[in-house]
């Protein structure tokens, strides 16, 4: 578990070799101190400001270290709730080294640990869980769809709907411990079934949720989509004309492609990874062979499929794809007069020509596979998935005593447990191992 104590941490928070600017950032009580004689403009620092000065010391070298731009955040209004400096100088990996190793000197400082700047935010309650673990997932996006879902639980969008379930648990719950209080005097109590609609609710809104975990994890790794089909039908000719690169090797001779090649591209908003593949046909030739497994295997897990065929090769495809959405694609319309009607695109890699309609049915075949969630709610995460699938458990149990006539107390037993297990999105339970496997994912300086 990360220490919560009262040390200042102190850290480079920005990932090396990537020169321009380097932040270093230093948080606890111990921060104005640490960074006091080696700044010039230590005297001006005015909280939310941003004060220009030298940085000079006798053990950072002769003469001035460097020019630098220091930001202080009083605590409790910063982002750790405590004093917290952020300190901008070039982006040197020597300059980054030396100075966080002469602020290390300074008496009550420690390198931080990593995600250790996020856990301090969480535990004085700047953030709940389901917010740092958005800051991660803000930081590794890769594209439009999965940073505007960073965004949107950054924003709160997870912890305010969890918040939701919970005041509804909360709403039964009352109802029942005032009937457990009660439970010996002449009063009409309202009846157990009643429990049974806002019970169908949370459930409903819980398999609402699982549901949207398929699509969360295509937002965090992409949606696989291979071009299958029979040797130089032209699926790597295809290949490098979508993303727009000489990436495959084209050979008129077919067994061009052994090995799968992989490389995305961003439709939609949407990371789609191309996987370019061996053309597959019965082989003698043992490397062939294994090219040839390892796309059926992309065909097993792909989200969508694009289906190459053309006139000079004779395989059929039909029958390598079952139930995966496909593009049925006929290419080399270059060299027919009359391509077949039953195909989705009509193409020539030579020409170009189809390249657009593909493009196109590509975009629509995305915005089918996205899912607007529950409240703007997607499930990212197997920890959140795994809370959730619990919840849904519990739920039921709920359900299952409500029907069967419990007592009140069995009842609001099952509640108070489902109530924990949710409290777990937002770190109001978490055991501490959990939170310390999800804060030391973070990389140090975060
Ligand atoms: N005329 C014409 N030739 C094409 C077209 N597309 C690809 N070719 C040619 O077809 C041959 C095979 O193309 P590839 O892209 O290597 O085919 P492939 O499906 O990747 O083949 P394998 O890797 O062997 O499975 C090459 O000579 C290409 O130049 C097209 O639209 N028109
Ligand atoms: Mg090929």
């Amino acid at each position: 578990m990360l220490p919560f104590d009262q040390d200042t941490i102190a850290a480079i928070s920005t990932p090396p070799g990537t020169g321009g600017l380097a932040i270093i950032r230093l948080s606890g009580p111990h921060s104005l101190a640490a960074l006091k004689p080696l700044f010039s403009g230590a005297d001006k620092l005015k909280p939310r400001y941003a004060t220009f000065g030298k940085l000079s010391h006798p053990d950072l070298g002769e003469g001035d270290f460097d020019d630098c731009v220091v930001t202080f955040f009083k605590g409790p209004n910063s982002v750790t709730g405590e004093d917290l400096l952020e300190i901008s100088i070039h982006g040197g990996a020597y300059l980054q080294q030396k100075l966080l190793e002469v602020i290390l000197r300074a008496p009550h400082i420690r390198p931080a640990g990593a995600g250790e700047f996020t856990f301090r935010s969480f535990m004085r309650g700047r953030i709940d869980l389901s917010r740092a673990e958005a800051v991660a997932d803000l930081i590794h996006a890769k594209d439009e769809a999965a940073h505007k879902n960073a965004r949107h639980q950054l924003g709160g969008g997870l912890r305010d709907l969890v918040g939701e379930m919970s005041d509804k648990l909360i709403q039964i719950l009352t109802v029942l411990e005032a009937e457990l209080d009660f439970s010996d005097q002449e009063i009409d109590f309202t009846p157990l079934e009643s429990l049974l609609a806002p019970l169908g609710e949370l459930k409903d809104t819980t398999t609402a949720l699982l549901d949207t975990y398929f699509y969360g994890r295509r937002l965090e790794e992409g949606f696989r989509v291979p071009l299958i089909g029979a040797p130089n039908s032209g699926k790597s000719s295809l290949f490098n004309l979508l993303l727009g690169e000489e990436r495959a090797i084209v050979t008129p001779q077919a067994g061009t492609t052994r090995d799968t090649i992989e490389k995305t591209i961003v439709v939609a908003g949407h990371s789609l990874i191309l996987v370019d593949t061996a053309g597959i046909r019965k082989t003698g030739d043992e490397a062939e062979y294994f090219g040839v497994d390892r796309s059926l295997d992309e065909i097993e897990q792909a989200d969508l499929v694009i289906l190459v065929q053309a006139p000079d090769t004779t395989t059929k495809n039909a029958h390598y794809v079952i139930n995966t959405p496909q593009i049925t694609v006929y290419n080399k319309i270059d060299l027919v007069t009359t391509p077949p009607e039953d195909k989705d695109i009509h193409l020539s890699c030579t020409t170009g020509e189809g390249l657009d309609t593909l493009k196109r049915l590509l975009y629509k075949h995305v915005i089918n596979m996205k899912n607007d969630g529950v409240q703007g709610v997607i499930l990212n995460s197997e920890r959140h998935r795994d809370i959730f699938n619990r919840f849904d458990h519990q739920v039921s149990n709920c359900l299952t005593a409500v029907q069967n006539e419990l007592g009140p107390e069995y009842i609001a037993s099952d509640l108070r447990l489902a109530l924990d297990i949710l409290g777990e999105i937002t770190g109001k339970t978490t055991p501490d191992d959990i939170l310390n496997q999800i804060f030391s994912g973070f990389c140090v300086g975060k």
